[in-house]
């Protein structure tokens, strides 16, 4: 028996055909309008990723006069022994501020917390960098924002070298040689076996960002050669994304040795044990990072040590990182702002407008703690509708009727034509830092086609045709159109309301549909649950940032169109492993799956067209707005690149090097709180020092 709803729903979709045939012209689509001119602040200086850091064996090597204790005290080997043979070296040409010194502390503060350790099932870190601290990856992109563009490719890290076969089939890796966990055993493909086979191939398991086969190309194959070399075996010739795939997110291995044993297939209890196997309050997970978590106080500070074996040094020898201690005070992502900005926090990605005047009046003064720079406009959020139609996320049978609305193209256009994104974009700060945003590829990215982008301005006549069209009316008279001759349609639109930027625009989208005559109520979720419920297709619409896919086009590649499973993030696979793909949304999978495996720059280019019109034109995301985000450090930091963008390639805490960030020793602050002491054993309750 079909529900009211169902009964509804299919109605909507017959009359959806007819009432297409008796309603007045919809508003003709236009291109998104110019955006108001924004000059990032300070330029990059362009170099090839060589001239960065390079693999080499030094004649000697040095590290803080405190760490040589532990040696002298039989708790560390030297540190020569601590480093691979050919270390990962910073190059001091390239060092704004040359070789630094050691001491002093980053003091982070974050808006989100730590579920975890097992990264690799899925626990955030909290993120704000901590992540990225205590996490590497085979490649790194952070730094290409200051990379020209002929030398543009992601650049070593724990894969110091890759070479494809002649046919391009494969893909031969080498592993940085003798490298170590922060609790000394060997890095090698023991890490990567496992990361492969345990972590991307188990589909019980789910790494944060969400690996999966597809990521690196459906059919891929992995097979270890010896301790520092693998090669992974593709269904394309020369699926050259996959190096940006090895990047941070998703091929960055955990220590096997600590998470292989509490993994179900190698004698662990269970997936969910699995997962919850190194809780936030376990200390000194072994990291590949330049620190190692040693202490957390629940909804007050994470703090970490430097790593005594981190695989990386600079010109003189030094074992880096320069900074002994991180900080990541555990508060809200506005108040980041607000405390880089007094000189309580040292670092913050200002990247919600709201505190973007106040900001900008306070780091004008002469007395100012940190510096400010924009970049450019990189941050833009979209409007997910979600798109399946057979059960992903069990929706109930109001959900499924309103997917069934969200699969029909007229609804889609009706929510564009009700959004007034210069209000919108007001809402959260006057003056040249918004813009309208149309959904898929960004606004002066360098895969950006304004010919190929299909815009929807905002027209309330056209929002109603279009909802007509979709065979919604409002039959009651109550200002909200009805499912046919059902209750009011009502969606709900879910919002990370961690950040005032997400609260105040779904407020606006709430606003705005309702003049247009839709029924939109908030579902305002924090941190961790957004994402699990966004993830999980619990969902009607879903607000959020883009990610770094619509910038790049060549990292999360896979995410641009839902080519697999879970690689899309408003359209995934129902617990039966179906994908209900409309038709436009097949196109952009073979435009997808084209773009990964063409290495020809122009066809590449006429890929990301058709990807942009497919995108645009059937509004598989409705763009919002789209705002430059602004950095600021404080200024006893040295080693900050010029010009380093908050968020292009990746976040600013990847993009800054931090590994090679230090203070002056006439600017340090004393502010350590484990000042003289290294992680302890994994497990240990915290840090360890030489005594
Ligand atoms: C930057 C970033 C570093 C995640 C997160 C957070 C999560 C999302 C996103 C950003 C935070 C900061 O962003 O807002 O400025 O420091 O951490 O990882 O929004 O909720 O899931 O994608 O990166």
């Amino acid at each position: 028996m079909k529900t009211q709803f169902q009964r509804a729903a299919m109605a909507a979709l017959l009359l959806g055909v007819s009432a297409a045939a008796v309603h007045a012209e919809m508003m003709a689509t236009t291109q998104p309008p110019e955006p108001p001119k924004f000059d990032a602040q300070g330029e990059p200086i362009y170099v090839n990723r060589a001239d960065i850091y390079e693999y080499k064996a030094l004649p000697a090597y040095s590290e803080p006069a405190w760490v040589t204790e532990f040696v002298t005290a039989g708790k560390l080997p030297p540190v020569a022994e601590r480093l691979p043979k050919e270390p990962l070296v910073f190059k001091t040409a390239n060092m704004p501020d040359g070789n630094g010194v050691y001491g002093d502390v980053m003091r982070h503060v974050i808006g989100g917390r730590p579920e975890g350790w097992n990264f690799w099932a899925g626990k955030s870190y909290g993120w704000g960098g901590i992540d990225i601290g205590l996490v590497e990856c085979l490649t790194r992109t952070g730094p290409l924002f200051t990379v020209n563009a002929a030398d543009l490719q992601p650049m070593p890290n724990l894969a110091k070298s890759w070479e494809w076969s002649e046919d391009g089939m494969s893909l031969t890796v080498k592993l940085i040689e003798g490298a170590k966990w922060s609790d000394g055993d060997a890095f090698d493909t023991e890490d990567i076996d496992f990361y492969w086979n345990d972590v991307v191939m188990d589909p019980e398991v789910t790494p944060l960002m969400g690996a999966s086969q597809e990521t690196y190309g459906a059919g891929t194959t992995l097979e270890i050669i010896d301790a520092y070399t693998f090669k992974m075996n593709f269904t394309t010739a020369f699926p050259e994304s996959v190096l940006y795939a090895m990047a941070y997110g998703n091929f960055c291995p955990g220590p096997s040795h600590m998470l292989k044993p509490k993994h179900p297939k190698h004698g662990g209890t269970s997936y969910e044990d699995f997962a919850n196997s190194f809780p936030s309050d376990y200390m000194n997970f072994p990291t590949m990072g330049a620190w190692t978590v040693v202490e957390h106080r629940p909804d007050d500070i994470v703090i970490m040590r430097r790593n005594p074996y981190y695989w990386k040094v600079d010109e003189a020898g030094q074992q880096l990182p320069y900074l002994d201690e991180m900080h990541f005070r555990l508060s809200t992502w506005g108040d980041r702002d607000v405390q880089t900005i007094a000189g309580t926090g040292d670092f913050s990605n200002l990247e919600q407008p709201e505190n973007f005047v106040e900001s900008l009046k306070k780091a004008a003064e002469d007395t100012a703690p940190a510096r400010l720079a924009f970049g450019p406009r990189t941050i833009g959020y979209a409007l997910f509708p979600n798109l399946s139609g057979n059960g992903w996320g069990e929706p109930d049978a109001r959900g499924q009727a309103v997917r069934e609305l969200n699969r029909n193209h007229d609804f889609r256009k009706a929510i564009s034509y009700a959004l007034d994104r210069v209000r919108l974009g007001e809402s959260l700060v006057k003056g040249p830092f918004t813009t309208p945003y149309a959904g898929g590829v960004m606004q002066g990215t360098s895969f950006y086609d304004a010919a190929s982008t299909t815009f929807f301005p905002f027209d309330v006549a056209s929002a109603k045709e279009a909802l007509a069209a979709a065979g919604l009316e409002d039959s009651d008279g109550n200002g909200f159109v009805n499912f046919a001759g059902g209750e009011d349609v009502n969606v709900t639109l879910l919002a990370n309301i961690d950040y005032a930027t997400d609260k105040n625009l779904a407020e606006g989208v709430i606003a705005m549909m309702a003049d247009a005559g839709l029924k939109v109520t908030l579902n305002g979720l924090s941190g961790k649950d957004f994402d699990n419920a966004r993830d999980g297709g619990k969902y009607d619409w879903f607000i959020n940032r883009n990610g770094v896919e619509w910038i790049t086009m060549v990292q999360n590649t896979a995410m641009l169109a839902p080519v697999g499973p879970s690689t899309d993030a408003n359209h995934r696979a129902n617990a039966a492993g179906e994908l209900d793909l409309l038709p436009y949304e097949e196109e952009m999978v073979s435009t997808v799956n084209a773009f990964i495996g063409e290495r020809d720059p122009a066809k590449r280019t006429e890929l990301a067209k058709t990807y942009q019109k497919l995108h645009t034109e059937n509004l598989d995301t409705i763009g919002l707005v789209a705002f430059p985000a602004a950095l600021m450090v404080n200024k006893r930091f040295a080693n900050i690149p010029a010009g380093a963008p908050v968020f292009m390639y990746n976040w600013a805490e990847d993009n800054i090097m931090r590994e090679r960030v230090f203070v002056p020793a006439d600017k340090q602050l004393g502010a350590e709180e484990h000042a003289n002491m290294l992680p302890g054993a994994p497990g240990d309750a915290g840090p360890v020092s030489a005594k």
